[in-house]
């Protein structure tokens, strides 16, 4: 062999252990699931790139039960002739080498190779074993990988008269911890968001894990259309047709083009979705601001002419309210800030967008003037709202500071004032509150009790006023001190690098009230202060469910498992030992000392972190479970009730 094809088998090497060391680089974290799933999305990404290139019209995705995954097109297949500079087969190349992905084939907007990054090399490094079937020119070609190294060379093993690739992995257990399983609602939501960006393309996704397999297609011929259709699908549009605007400028490194579908509905939020080359962008960048100053600059525009303004202009978050919007990219040569193609930041395309969606949306507007009308009165109501809203919150800024220092005399704080290790327990009942007091460490942890429900601000998003006039919604915004309200240009709105404490820890009774107390307050730092939850701060608590005691010998169960395993080993050999079983319904029944050594002790809780894997799913949530619809909630908890195992009735 030449000494090329040594030098490059030892590349190839060098690049599936550098993966292999270092996943958490080149997949995401690979104990929270990140990592895990972002294998699939490099997979899929091959076969919709091959999809835009025009040759697969479908794509299947099947959730295997021996815990694989394999993802199938009907395209041209994966070339298998042999490579020149490797002396191996190109489909080898492509399935062992980093970044390989691209050089193969040179049209634009592919969404692997060097865009989404790795390639789906470096899935093959971090897989028990990885198969690549490849139907071509007749014959069926088969390699199987372990750990990234093939096992054999690339086979003709049968014949075939249609064409396409087949890539079936299995993630190694050995790099991914904790969240070990392909999740069926992250893998829908996410396909189904690609098949709305790929009008026309056809996903089916199968779940075969169950007895009873679970089959879901998606194909969505109106694109983007349909996807704002259906981010409003729960709320009361104020114009039957999405506006669709579509245009395209050529640049210096190519065509750029410009894909946009909006409509404004009756709700309170805003919702625009920003995606380059079919990835999504979910910290915006230079495609969002250029929409934002085209909506602003448009809107205003018209009232103005129409003579439909009274006092000053309207706001960009005033023309926002209501709007669902989708805005795709495409460029030939994107930049990003990050590795994570988080933000797009080609300067050009603020321009571009802009300039697009302004003569567009202009003429939508000279056309479709009733429709220009409700969506100027819309976001006149939603100025007078938001004038109302700041308000109210000055008010009670002014009467924090009457009071005294602002900090509510329910609060019991602690003695650091290094925000970095401080603590605060947002407790149900003074009576919890009260053993959390003398139970904690006075050092870091700050205890808040809470009385009875709070406000379900999910049913008071239009009166915002009330929420703020909340006396332990007050509580807990002076309580944190860091502000309130989710739109940073705003003064006063909620800065997680003000917080008090960078740990909010909810605390509730281990019963059905508990978990609704929960639900409230996660549903007003979701609406209100969002960033707390999306970076990390707040937590759940878990106090035990059970004491379990023999003798002096004495164990806490935080689940009827965990209950039968303790009590079996108390037992030991004595099958009939009576083991003393205590279940706690309330945090008020536990001692200072047991509540701090079951819940409070750093050294020793468990605690769940609230975490965010998908905002839109989330907003839907929380309107569908705390909102005014109750035929919608009933119809979510049926979907659900399967999923719940833990009734207390
Ligand atoms: C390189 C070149 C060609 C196709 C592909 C890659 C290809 C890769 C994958 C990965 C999953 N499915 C795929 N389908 C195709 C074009 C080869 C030709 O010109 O026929």
């Amino acid at each position: 062999m030449s000494d090329d094809y040594t030098a490059s088998s030892i590349q190839v090497l060098e690049g599936l252990e550098a993966v292999r060391k270092r996943p958490g680089m080149y997949l995401g974290d690979p104990h929270d699931g990140s990592a895990l799933h972002h294998c699939i999305w490099e997979v899929v990404d091959n076969s919709v790139d091959e999809h835009l290139a025009g040759h697969t019209p479908r794509i299947d995705i099947t959730l295997n039960p021996d815990h694989s995954l394999s993802v199938r097109d009907y395209g041209r297949g994966i070339p298998v002739g042999v490579h020149e500079d490797y002396g191996v087969s190109a489909a080898e190349v492509i399935m062992t080498k980093l970044h390989a992905g691209g050089k193969f084939d040179n049209s634009s907007y592919k969404v692997s190779g060097g865009l989404h990054g790795v390639g789906v090399s470096a899935v093959n490094a971090v897989s028990e074993w990885m198969d690549v079937t490849i139907h071509r020119s007749g014959i069926i070609h088969f390699q199987r990988f372990e750990a990234g190294i093939p096992v054999a060379p690339l086979a003709e093993i049968g014949t075939c008269d249609d064409t396409g690739t087949t890539i079936s992995f299995k993630p190694d257990l050995s790099i991914f911890t904790e969240v070990t399983e392909f999740e069926f609602e992250q893998i829908n939501t996410r396909l189904k968001e690609t098949s709305f960006l790929n009008a026309g393309l056809q996903i089916v996704i199968h779940d075969e894990r169950a007895e009873e397999p679970h089959v879901v297609e998606h194909l969505y011929e109106g694109g983007l259309a349909e996807f704002v259709r259906q981010l409003n699908e729960r709320k009361e549009a104020m114009h039957e047709d999405v506006i669709v605007i579509i245009g395209e400028k050529e640049t210096e490194k190519g065509p750029v083009s410009v894909e946009l579908a909006l409509q404004w509905s009756d709700a309170f939020s805003e919702s625009i979705l920003c995606y380059t080359n079919i990835i999504r962008n979910k910290d915006g960048g230079t495609h969002m601001s250029g929409l934002r100053t085209a909506l602003t600059s448009c809107i205003n525009g018209y009232a103005k002419k129409r003579n439909l303004l009274k006092g000053e202009g309207l706001s960009g978050e005033d023309v926002r309210e209501g709007l669902a919007a989708v805005v795709s990219v495409k460029h030939p040569d994107p930049s990003f800030s990050s590795q994570t193609k988080d933000k797009l930041v080609s300067s050009e395309v603020t321009g571009i967008v802009q300039t697009v969606v302004y003569e567009k949306l202009g003429e939508f507007f000279e056309e479709n003037p009733t429709v220009a009308k409700q969506i100027v009165d819309k976001a006149l109501l939603a100025s007078k709202a938001r004038e109302a809203a700041r308000k109210a919150r000055d008010l009670t800024r002014r009467k924090g500071v009457l009071e005294g220092g602002g900090l509510p005399g329910k609060l019991a704080d602690c003695q650091s004032r290094d925000p970095r290790e401080c603590e605060v327990y947002l407790v149900e009942g003074d009576s919890a509150g009260g053993s959390a007091k003398t139970g904690r460490d006075r050092r870091i942890q700050a205890i808040l009790p809470l009385r009875g429900k709070i406000l379900n601000v999910e049913r008071q998003k239009h009166n915002l006023a009330k929420v703020f006039q909340n006396q332990e919604i007050q509580t807990m915004i002076r309580a944190l001190g860091a502000g309130v309200g989710n739109n940073p240009e705003d003064e006063g709105s909620f800065k997680p690098d003000k917080l008090r404490y960078h740990k909010i820890i909810i605390m509730t009774d281990a019963d059905i009230d508990g978990a609704h107390i929960r639900t409230l307050m996660l549903t007003f730092l979701w609406r209100f202060m969002r960033p707390a939850i999306t970076e990390g701060h707040v937590y759940i608590a878990q106090p035990p469910l059970y004491q379990l005691s023999k003798g002096r010998v004495s164990k806490y169960a935080f689940s009827d498992d965990e209950r039968d395993r303790i009590t079996a080993e108390l037992r030991g050999d004595n099958p009939n030992a009576k083991i003393g079983v205590q279940r706690y319904k309330g945090l008020g029944e536990m001692n200072p000392e047991q509540l701090w050594e079951t819940t409070m002790d750093p050294a020793t809780r468990t605690m769940l972190k609230v975490t965010v894997q998908n905002a839109e799913e989330t907003d839907r949530m929380f309107e569908i479970l705390m909102g005014e619809d109750v035929p919608d909630r009933r119809a979510f908890i049926e979907l659900h009730a399967k999923e719940v195992t833990n009734l207390d009735i």
